[in-house]
């Protein structure tokens, strides 16, 4: 059972990881914002509550890396800030991910090769719906029920936009749960992926004997009202106004 035991920390966490992904965007003139703040409060869970020794989190959606190096960094390891992430095992990062579609097919490969030779742990990837647009998303998947990989974990970013565009005006992809399940995965659903004891709880309703898969429903720029839902920021550079509006919104000095 997985359970927490003081929100308030945790909400404090993901202010401060808001926070200091904003700072890093201004510093390095990069920001991929929206996909970015829609995954924060999970990444927090994740390294806070549910990875354990033997376990490997891989970001499929790299793009959005920020927020997972500083949080790394927070632990102590020292990955390299760049957007899209190259394999540096001794400092977290299994897997180089930035070309979308291939963390999940890698880690489908990892879990099937944990389980051949007996290995502990799980592998948790976590990708974006633009992903699941992409064939090699449902190829994997088909592998993965075949195999019954119950130590693969996938995590859907549902933030129904998936670079410049809404997902449902260039490829819908309802009903993503009930495609998932027809591919013999215990698919569970997160309503608000922005709640940390919905999140938690999810965790709880994962199945042995086949592959699990958490959707979570977010929302693209989560934390500044005024970025929310907004296709344009997928990656935009934030000018002088974007900055203070940020800055606001987030609490900033
Ligand atoms: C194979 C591939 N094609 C195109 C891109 C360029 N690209 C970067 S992010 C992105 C889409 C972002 O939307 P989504 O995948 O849903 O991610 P999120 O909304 O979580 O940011 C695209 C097309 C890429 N990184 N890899
Ligand atoms: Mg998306």
């Amino acid at each position: 059972m997985y359970s927490f035991m003081n929100q308030k920390k945790l909400i404090s966490k993901a202010k401060k990881l808001r926070q200091k992904t904003f700072k890093s965007f201004i510093e390095t003139g990069e920001a991929h914002l929206g996909g970015s703040f829609s995954m924060i409060e999970t990444l927090v869970i994740l390294y806070d509550i549910i990875l354990k020794k033997n376990d490997k989190f891989i970001l499929s959606k790299a793009h959005a890396s920020f927020p997972l190096c500083l949080l790394l960094k927070e632990k102590g390891l020292r990955p390299k800030l760049s957007t899209h992430l190259e394999i540096d095992e001794k400092n977290g990062i299994y897997c180089t991910t930035g070309s979308l579609g291939h963390g999940l097919p890698i880690a489908t490969g990892m879990a099937l090769a944990k389980k051949i030779k007996k290995q502990k742990g799980k592998i948790l990837v976590m990708i974006s719906d633009g992903e699941c647009q992409e064939g090699t998303t449902w190829e994997s998947i088909l592998i993965a029920s075949k195999h019954k990989l119950d130590n693969l974990i996938i995590l859907v970013d549902y933030n129904k936009i998936q670079a410049l565009s809404k997902i449902n005006d260039v490829l819908p992809l309802e009903s993503l749960a009930d495609k998932f399940k027809s591919f013999n995965v215990n698919t569970i659903e997160v309503k608000n992926g922005h709640s940390f004891k919905e999140i938690v709880s999810s965790f709880n309703k994962i199945k042995k004997y086949k592959p699990n898969i958490i959707i979570l429903h977010t929302i693209k720029g989560k934390g500044i009202k005024e970025f929310e839902n907004d296709p344009i920021w997928h990656a935009r550079k934030l000018t002088p106004t974007d900055i203070l509006i940020g800055k606001k919104a987030l609490m900033m000095k």
